[in-house]
């Protein structure tokens, strides 16, 4: 059967539209008719339809093992977190931004790349790093106080340092002078705060000798690949043995063309990597399908358990999101995830960050505030004040932000909607200006029963303001007009309202 409303992407030689009907000469239908035929004798009648809308599936080896969420527990638990926190340590954090008092205005985790600084000095760096001020308590302490449920830790960024003693590197943690195992510590420290630990692992790494970018050409580039691939697997099987509590692989460094080209044997290092460790979570950024595409496979699938596309942005409307999990991983000047002692861009303000969270979660997406300590391991004070701030707000507010999702409520100009079973919230950013929080509830949905701000007594008054064009319902939720909100607050509207509720209608503004 021809849909004829499908016909626009129908290459349109012999087929004229006249308004929404095409208009068929004798000629063209026998062409069509001719076409039809041959398609339907080669048995791919339905396929032309589909191609037609852009829909057809291919057979795949390495894409997406899964359509849909994962629903085991593992993953519900990382789905619920709400927020966490980034780590970026490494040796990158001595120079901090800076060589020989010249500044480099990358991220400070890229300056080995300079052409400013010579590669060898850069490489031996490590023979000073001495971290005495690292107290991986006192962090781990500070997330917590964050609202942290969950942690990132860079064991290997893409210099190539290891954070851990490797045993199949020289250079590691335990050929500095500090010699301890740091992912040892931090995994302890927070897991003992209660905060799941995921280690980031770059498979970038400037310092193997068999690491390539490009597709290796010649035989000894091969071969050097080849140590470079089973290196990497050692390494990874390593970080499983040794931190077996971790929860979770963020890899990151994954977009080289020669890592890209090896899909069946990144395929198979996932499965035995989840075999080893079950449950652990695994984002998009570790392997590309056999065309080479990435995150989301030829089918446009997701790769493996959720999109970690969004790297210092946010998704505008829920519809980008595409029904996946999904984390946000944010920096707080403009680009700086390892230690830059200048900052020089915008720097945000805890005031950004609990709405960027809030917004995150109200599209059933993670938050993750990155932080990068320096050379001797301290967190800087910028971090440690938002880290506070940003703990005060979720002392009093985290109901609106762990374990919710999205809610297809139309969203209004005062903030974001988050909910958690029946319970609704509102954190709300812009305050009305005439103290009304307004709420569309949509056919056939009850309106809230009662609403109260949390950290304050009391409920608010709920006025109706009767029912729009669309038969959906509108209500106002009055604010205390003497109430001084000096930070977002949030909303919880709780039960749904029935008959017995007196309906005080309100003047409805449209
Ligand atoms: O190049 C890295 C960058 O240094 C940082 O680690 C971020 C974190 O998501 N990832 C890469 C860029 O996408």
């Amino acid at each position: 059967m021809i849909n004829f409303q499908r016909t626009a992407n129908i290459p349109m030689t012999g087929l004229e539209l006249f308004g929404n009907f095409p208009v068929i000469s004798n000629h063209t239908m026998k062409k069509l008719l001719l076409l039809l035929s041959l398609a339907a004798a080669l048995g791919c009648g339905n396929s032309f339809a589909q191609k037609a809308t852009g829909k057809e599936r291919v057979p795949l080896k390495h894409g997406a093992h899964r359509q849909g969420k994962r629903t085991d527990a593992a993953m519900q638990q990382w789905r619920e977190h709400g927020l966490g926190q980034f780590i970026h340590w490494g040796v990158y954090a001595i120079p901090g931004g800076h060589w020989d008092g010249k500044y480099f205005g990358g991220a400070a985790e890229w300056i080995r790349v300079w052409n400013g600084i010579p590669k060898d000095a850069y490489d031996n760096l490590y023979k000073e790093f001495n971290p005495t001020d690292f107290d991986a308590g006192k962090w781990a302490k500070q997330a917590k106080d964050m609202g942290a449920r969950y942690m990132i830790f860079t064991t290997k960024h893409h210099d190539g340092f290891c954070m851990w003693p490797s045993k199949y590197t020289d250079y590691t943690i335990a050929n500095t002078p500090y010699k301890k195992d740091i992912v040892k510590t931090i995994v302890d420290a927070y897991t003992k705060e209660g905060i799941d630990v995921h280690l980031y692992f770059s498979i970038i790494d400037w310092n193997h000798k068999g690491y390539s970018s490009g597709a290796p050409t010649t035989d000894a580039k091969k071969a050097a690949y080849e140590e470079f691939k089973t290196f990497t697997r050692n390494q990874l099987f390593e970080l499983l043995e040794m931190y077996p509590q971790i929860k979770g692989l963020w890899f990151d460094g994954s977009w080289d063309k020669a890592w890209m080209n090896e899909a069946p044997w990144v395929d198979q290092l996932g499965k035995d990597l989840r075999e080893k460790h079950p449950g652990l979570v695994i984002g998009s950024r570790f392997r590309a399908d056999e065309n080479g595409k990435r995150h989301y496979d030829t089918n446009g699938d997701l790769i493996d358990d959720y999109d970690q596309t969004w790297e210092r942005a946010l998704p505008d409307s829920f519809e980008k999101v595409k029904d996946v999990d999904w984390d946000c991983v944010m920096t707080v000047p403009e680009n700086q995830w390892g230690y830059h002692s200048d900052w020089r861009t915008y720097v945000k303000n805890s005031y950004d960050l609990i709405e960027m969270m809030v917004q995150a979660n109200s599209m059933n997406g993670n938050f993750v505030l990155n932080f990068g300590p320096d050379g001797k391991g301290n967190i800087r004070p910028e971090e440690t004040k938002l880290a506070k701030e940003i703990g005060e707000w979720m002392k009093v507010n985290s109901a609106a932000i762990y374990g919710v999702s999205h809610l297809n409520w139309k969203q209004q100009g005062w903030g974001y909607f988050t909910k958690k079973g029946d319970n609704i919230y509102l954190s709300v950013f812009n305050k009305p200006i005439d103290n009304r929080v307004k709420i569309i509830v949509p056919r056939g949905q009850a309106g809230p029963k009662t609403a109260k701000i949390l950290g304050m007594t009391g409920t608010l008054d709920i006025t109706s303001g009767g029912k729009n064009k669309g038969n959906e319902s509108i209500f106002y939720i009055h604010l205390p007009a003497n109430a001084k909100f000096e930070k977002p607050f949030v909303i919880a509207l709780e039960g749904k309202r029935d008959k017995n509720d007196k309906e005080v209608y309100d003047q409805a503004k449209i």
